[in-house]
């Protein structure tokens, strides 16, 4: 009778090209700054497209303010474009030049 000392061991597997931890690459929203559109509407923006709390949407928006631009978060492209176009139309539905923007993280 084999014992199970006597077993071959498993082959070796050759290793995938992409290995299944690999993460799909993120992209970041970025917040711009300008002149016109009020405080309070980039705040009620980023809470409903980004879902903030009152308090962050505040702080991004004061960030973007003071800084010309702020990272609002990091998603899947396909989420990133699509919310950083809801979020930029909301804005011009309103006549407002507020924009959104994507780009890849490092
Ligand atoms: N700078 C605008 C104002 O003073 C407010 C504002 C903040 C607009 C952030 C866009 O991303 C922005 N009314």
């Amino acid at each position: 009778m084999a014992s199970k000392i006597d077993e071959k061991p498993p082959a070796k597997l050759k290793p995938k090209a992409t290995p299944k931890t690999a993460r799909p690459p993120l992209y970041k929203v970025i917040l711009l700054n300008d002149d016109f559109t009020p405080r309070e509407f980039v705040v009620k923006v980023l809470e409903a497209v980004f879902r903030m709390g009152e308090s962050q949407a505040l702080s991004v928006m004061m960030t973007a303010h003071r800084r010309g631009a702020c990272v609002i978060a990091v998603y899947t492209r396909d989420v990133a474009e699509t919310k950083a176009k809801e979020a930029t139309e909301m804005g011009k539905s309103k006549g407002y030049p507020l924009f959104f923007t994507t780009e890849p993280e490092e």
